[in-house]
């Protein structure tokens, strides 16, 4: 088997040293907002072996998380390599970095850093901004908040979803656990949310089928004869040499598990390693279970003995009590539940564009294989049915019974082992109530008119104020990474509405346009911190990263800005925000509480000369539920019935009470439903292509966007099927509009068959790039000027990848 995780990194370290660091410098250019170029050029009489080492590490929210060792000359950043140490065999092997990690040194010494504290002059969003001293842009923002409270009180206050430094510890900026939260929570609280962007439909309906939502490691496939992926992409969204692509590929050499890819595109997991690529219509996966599980009925393949002893609601005998009759899952799929529908190989493939005798080999094929590692990617949920869809991709491990064994899985994304650490302890927030993360713009534009039941608010009946004061550090989503961009540049221009948007950032991104104070922050490699693996099989690990170089500019650490605002706002809140700590000795505090937790750490200054420290799972993998397949009646799950709820009452409730449009759907079963802009909605006959935002290799999210080098490698193109090109007069390369009635991108077609027709697709997170005063053309390929901000039907969650669009030629 090929791998090409090496060959990607070799190819990109090249690069990087090739260009060389004084590319840069000459390369920038006068900029408006008030930046210097860069001011420090390498001393070229200093050669590569004076060069300092220090250990840094990419923080980004890609789900890997690397270990870079930078090398610094002359107090700059000049080459970067990655982890080295282990012995370069799995298990023991090295936690390398992605090309994007790679390419670090280009955003640390970016000419477009942002270098000063920045105050909005010009209309909100326009991008024009002076200079201003610290003093005034902590002033400003202190006496804004200290308004905004007294005027609305702390519900009015909101800390935005952003995850652009979701790797750091101190430094986190994951918007519950970040230092903002922290200094709110010390000034009387804040508006919070509930489900992040990422896993909104998944992680709120998986519970009501398991209790949780965990899946086994993938380094447990080394235990499994079949691996079925539905919309699920290690390969470019956990490229780290430490990440899943590679557990995947490890253990798959060893398993020789077949592999069976679900997915509207080829993907790169697929790509020359799967055994087979089934396409299917986004948004169908669970009609695509339907029929599966309809063969697997009709031909006695289901774990009947699993199914009575573990689950509730697959048939008449474990039906719990006040369900309607024929309230089963074995009911709805026979067709003889409310629908009257048989959920036949013939209906499924109506539905999911999969041939029927397809759907009978594959049920045949997953039934045969046992283990089956049966999971999903985060993609199928980001559906507006995505909901329904994540427990009925699970009823597939269900029916089969490889939930809780070794080389099953639930269904669910894979789960990670992770050293545990001792986080920033962010206190608890007095306010309790909460909006899902996807409804702020709602929020801001008609706050008081929404309720539990139809918006879901939640820890309230409504909300009382709207949001005034947005804090946004380290995030893309006030523009860039939230949907219908033009809906949300009306809400915001409109600057008697929320009233003041705090921006810490190190770029002037699409979000920090919208910025009323923006403020210079260092990156994770300028700080000391340390911080854990993200997804990374069975071998978890820390990280302790160094400041590469000196504080450049007037660049600040986000503890010292939070300080700062605390001891503006009040000396009690000061005092309880930094309790008398420095950054330095938060982080040795924390890690003594860790070491006192976990003997085998080394200590303080022995982590500090490794850089990396790693750990296999002294329980070799994990298995999600094996302590409940073991024991049901000592081990239950944390459903109300301590069994898998095949049947939800919880969701039953719901569905009666909350109040749904007529095209949503909330069901106790894991049923298939249509939805609102999917492949059957009337709306295709204006917009007849179906369009998803992949997570793409070029970016994570939308950092590392304006990395030149990224850029060339990896283009922004939308994907469009040879046949629906053809109907469009469109040729590979060609520039086109994508384009529905909530705005238009103009980007190039890449035509080809790795994707399935009548759908479309492009790398979300490319930076925005419209004039909003003008026509509103985006031409920088931004999938979100595309996008809805209509929240899902229960988790509220974001829909990003619902869409229907046209494409033409321009
Ligand atoms: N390089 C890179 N890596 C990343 C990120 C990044 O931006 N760049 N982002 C990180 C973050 S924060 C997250 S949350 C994760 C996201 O991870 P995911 O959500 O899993 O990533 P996606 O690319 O959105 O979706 C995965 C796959 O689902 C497919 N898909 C879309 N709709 C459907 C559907 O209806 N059915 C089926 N079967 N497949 C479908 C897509 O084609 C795609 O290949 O990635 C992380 N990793
Ligand atoms: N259409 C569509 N939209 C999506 C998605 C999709 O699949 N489709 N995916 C969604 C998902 S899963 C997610 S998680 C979100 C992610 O959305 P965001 O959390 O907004 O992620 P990024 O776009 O990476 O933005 C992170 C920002 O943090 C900044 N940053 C990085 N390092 C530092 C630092 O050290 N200090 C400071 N102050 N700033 C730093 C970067 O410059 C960048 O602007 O996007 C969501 N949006
Ligand atoms: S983007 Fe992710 S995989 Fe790439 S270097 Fe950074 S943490 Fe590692
Ligand atoms: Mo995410």
């Amino acid at each position: 088997m090929s791998y090409s995780q090496d060959g990607i990194s070799r190819r990109t370290f090249l690069t990087t040293t090739t260009l060389g660091g004084l590319a840069l410098a000459a390369g920038s250019v006068a900029l408006p907002f008030g930046f210097s170029p860069l001011a420090a050029a390498v001393d070229a009489s200093l050669s590569p072996d004076q060069d300092k080492v220090v250990w840094g590490a990419c923080s980004v929210n890609c789900g890997s998380r690397c270990a870079l060792r930078l090398h610094v000359r002359n107090d700059t950043v000049v080459q970067v390599e990655t982890d080295n140490t282990g012995l370069d065999r799995y298990g023991d092997h090295q936690v390398r970095a992605c090309l994007r990690g790679r390419s670090i040194r280009r955003r640390i010494n970016h000419p477009d850093r942002l270098n000063y504290p920045m105050k909005r002059v010009g209309a909100r969003g326009e991008g024009k901004f002076v200079r201003i001293s610290w003093d005034e842009a902590l002033n400003l923002v202190t006496d804004s908040l200290k308004n905004v409270v007294a005027q609305y009180g702390n519900e009015a206050v909101y800390i935005n979803y952003t995850s652009g430094v979701v790797g750091g510890n101190i430094t986190r900026s994951s918007p519950y656990a970040s230092l903002v939260a922290r200094l709110m929570n010390c000034y009387g609280g804040f508006l919070s949310h509930y489900g992040t962007y990422s896993t909104a439909q998944i992680a709120c309906a998986m519970p009501y089928t398991y209790g949780s939502n965990e899946g086994n490691s993938t380094s447990d496939i080394v235990n499994s004869q079949l691996v079925v992926m539905f919309g699920n992409n290690p390969a470019e969204t956990r490229m780290s040499g430490g990440g899943i692509t590679y557990h995947l590929e490890q253990a798959r050499e060893r398993s020789q598990a077949r592999m069976i890819v679900i997915d509207p595109r080829y993907t790169d997991t697929a790509a020359g390693r799967e055994d087979e690529w089934i396409p299917i219509r986004p948004g169908t996966d669970a009609a695509l279970v339907a029929a599966l599980a309809w063969v697997m009925i009709d031909e006695n393949l289901v774990d009947q003995a699993f199914l009575d002893r573990y689950c509730v609601g697959y048939d008449e005998k474990t039906l719990p009590d006040g369900a309607p009759a024929n309230g089963h899952y074995k009911a709805y799929i026979l067709g003889q539940g409310e629908d009257g529908i048989a959920k036949t190989p013939a209906w499924g493939s109506r539905i999911t564009g999969i041939p029927q005798a397809r759907i009978v080999t594959l049920a045949r094929e997953i039934a045969g294989a046992k283990p089956a590692y049966i999971c999903q990617g985060w993609g199928p949920q980001r559906q507006a049915n995505g909901e329904l869809t994540s427990r009925a991709i699970a009823m597939l491990a269900i029916l089969t019974g490889n939930v809780g064994i070794h080389g099953g899985n639930s269904g669910a994304r894979e789960s990670t082992y992770t050293i545990t650490i001792e986080r920033m302890p962010v206190l608890e927030n007095p306010v309790k109530t909460q909006i899902s993360c996807f409804s702020w713009t709602d929020a801001i534009a008609r706050g008081p008119e929404m309720t539990a039941t139809r918006d879901g608010v939640r820890g309230k009946a409504k909300l009382d104020v709207p949001i005034k004061f947005i804090w946004n550090y380290a995030g893309n989503t006030i523009i860039n990474q939230h949907s219908d961009i033009n809906r949300t540049h009306d809400i915001l221009q409109d600057d008697k509405q929320c009233e003041m948007i705090v921006v810490i950032e190190n770029f002037m991104t699409s979000s920090a346009k919208y910025a009323d104070i923006l403020l210079p922050d260092l990156m994770t490699v300028e700080q000391e911190d340390i911080i854990p693996n993200d997804y990374a099989g069975n071998m978890g690990y820390l990280i302790f990263t160094q400041p590469a170089t000196s504080a450049k500019f007037e660049r600040k650490p986000i503890y010292w800005m939070m300080s700062e605002v605390a001891k503006r706002l009040r000396p009690e809140v000061h005092q309880r925000f930094t309790e008398g700590r420095s950054q330095s000795q938060w982080l040795q505090h924390l890690y003594a509480k860790m070491r006192a937790r976990d003997a085998d750490l080394p200590d303080y200054d022995a982590l500090k000369a490794m850089g990396i420290y790693k750990r296999q799972d002294p329980d070799g993998h994990y298995v999600a539920y094996k302590a409940f397949r073991e024991d049901p009646q000592a081990n239950p799950l944390a459903t109300p019935s301590g069994k898998i709820e095949i049947y939800s009452a919880q969701l039953a409730t719901i569905a009666a009470s909350w109040e749904l449009q007529a095209d949503e759907v909330i069901s106790p079963l894991p049923v298939y439903a249509s939805t609102f802009e999917g492949w059957d909605s009337p709306a295709r006959t204006d917009y007849p292509l179906q369009l998803f935002g992949f997570h793409y290799k070029a970016r994570t999210h939308s950092t590392y966007g304006n990395i030149d080098v990224l850029q060339a490698a990896c283009r922004q193109e939308v994907w469009l099927n040879p046949l629906d090109a053809a109907a469009r007069g469109i040729e590979n390369g060609d520039p086109v509009r994508v384009f529905n009635a909530r705005g238009e991108v103009r980007l190039e077609a890449k035509v080809t068959p790795r994707i399935m027709p009548g759908v479309s697709a492009m790398g979300q997170g490319a930076w925005h790039n419209a004039d909003m005063a003008g026509n509103r053309i985006d031409r920088g390929g931004c999938v979100n000027v595309l996008t809805t901000q209509r929240p899902s039907p229960l988790a509220k969650g974001n829909p990003q990848h619902t869409n229907l669009v046209q494409i033409e030629k321009i």
